[in-house]
């Protein structure tokens, strides 16, 4: 007789690369990934590979600590991470796949008097963009998470800034979901596959060299986060943008003891509790850049350390496992999505510590620049020339993520 787990279905196929594809996208993350899924939903554009150097997902995509929030300051921003924090509301059911997306409400701490004014201008901006968020008491705090200690000697909770329609979701799941309706749609995913030059004639893209081979292209998508810079390099041209690693741990499961998501960027810490019950944490970003995927020792000591006077319950927790990711970090904390000065060469990057949140509006965005060749009203703003032309877009303060 079957057993339980036996004769699954491939959620997506692994076949060999085609000889030319409308459009190459390197990278299979979330934004790779949402990027082919509206090519093909919104445009029609099916004839897509998607090409990923390791497995599907295994970037930060599958690092993260699936922060979803759309409370930033500045039009543009709250614009798309707003876009996408609703697209994850009907994600499930657009991709008929469970991304758990949990809309428990996220919790920015104000600990010091600049992070009340600064966090009091997020609400009013917020209240204008149509994004919903509210300034709210300690008394407050105290009443959505009783295991804080909001008198700290350092740092007393003096207020946070709230999203109660924010929320974390499963991290793979998106990318597993994704890739399935990719898949389903014709397009081929092509894992182990890494891009190692980019081919081009006459001021255009032609296609790219991997080590399975050349594959030709009308247009091209670079989706690679914190290798965006070498994708750029081979491509002749450079980013405005740094590669540091971010990390983050887990204790042991326990019991559900907090059930919305706390940031408190004064002291460089966060955390929330998964399903599992081990409680999701992480602090600042490594003091240098590197490419150093992993978690490091003094790490987990000074993120714990900012942690504990604010959550005492944690100071006696057993940490289980630690990891790290490559963010992709621009000057102004805000993506670059846009054209490249290669012809139908497209980028999108610049996610740094942020960009779970964002999957499906940048893939909808990037997917509509890739499709016409321009920006529409979306990604418009962050286009690469930003920062010849002095406009950019500040997002130091909601980024949450000390760098
Ligand atoms: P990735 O998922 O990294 O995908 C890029 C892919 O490109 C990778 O799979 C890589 O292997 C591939 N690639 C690179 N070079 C090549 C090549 N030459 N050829 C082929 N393939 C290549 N964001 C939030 O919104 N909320 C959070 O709570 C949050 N927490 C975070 C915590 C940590 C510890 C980290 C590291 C990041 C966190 N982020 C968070 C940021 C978020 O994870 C990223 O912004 C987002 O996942 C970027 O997605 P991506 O698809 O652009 O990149
Ligand atoms: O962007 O909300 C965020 C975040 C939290 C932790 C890492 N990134």
């Amino acid at each position: 007789a079957a057993r339980y787990h036996q004769g699954w279905e491939r959620a997506w196929a692994s076949p060999k690369p085609k000889k030319k594809y409308d459009v190459i996208i390197v990278g299979a993350g979330g934004h790779g990934l949402a990027t082919a899924f509206y090519l093909g939903k919104n445009f029609g554009i099916t004839n897509v590979a998607i090409i990923e150097k390791g497995w599907l997902g295994g970037g930060n995509t599958g690092r993260n600590t699936t922060i979803i929030r759309s409370n930033y300051l500045q039009d543009p921003s709250a614009a798309i991470y707003e876009k996408a924090r609703s697209l994850y509301e009907t994600m499930s059911q657009d991709l008929n796949y469970n991304v758990m997306f949990s809309p428990r409400g996220v919790m920015m701490l104000a600990q010091t008097e600049s992070e009340v004014r600064g966090y009091e201008r997020t609400a009013h901006a917020n209240a204008l963009q149509g994004v919903k968020t509210e300034f709210i008491s300690p008394q407050r705090v105290k009443e959505l998470v009783p295991i804080m200690n909001i008198n700290g000697p350092r740092y007393p909770v003096l207020g946070a800034l709230w999203q109660d329609r924010a929320g974390t979701a499963r991290h793979d799941a998106v990318a597993w979901g994704y890739a399935r309706a990719c898949s389903d749609m014709g397009m081929d995913i092509i894992q182990k596959c890494e891009v190692t030059g980019v081919r081009q004639s006459g001021g255009k893209v032609t296609g790219v060299d991997t080590n399975q081979g050349q594959i030709d292209c009308d247009k091209l998508a670079m989706v690679v986060a914190g290798n965006a810079s070498h994708l750029a390099d081979m491509a002749g041209f450079r980013l405005p943008m740094e590669s540091v690693a971010l990390q983050a741990l887990v204790s042991e499961p326990i019991k559900p003891c907090i059930d919305v998501v706390v940031m408190a960027n004064t002291v460089h810490g966060y955390m929330s509790q998964s399903d599992k019950g081990e409680l999701v944490i992480g602090g600042g970003t490594d003091g240098y850049n590197n490419y150093t995927q992993r978690g490091s020792f003094h790490h987990i000591e000074e993120t714990v350390r900012a942690l504990v006077e604010t959550f005492p319950i944690i100071s006696r927790l057993k940490m289980l496992r630690q990891w790290g990711g490559i963010v992709d970090v621009t000057g102004d904390r805000s993506p670059i999505i846009g054209k490249t000065p290669l012809g139908n060469c497209f980028i999108n990057c610049g996610w740094g510590t942020g960009g779970f949140k964002a999957i499906p509006g940048s893939g909808w965005a990037m997917a509509e620049t890739v499709a016409k060749g321009e920006p529409g009203a979306l990604a418009g703003a962050f286009g690469l020339n930003r920062f010849t032309e002095g406009r950019f877009i500040d997002e130091s303060v909601a980024a949450g993520v000390a760098h």
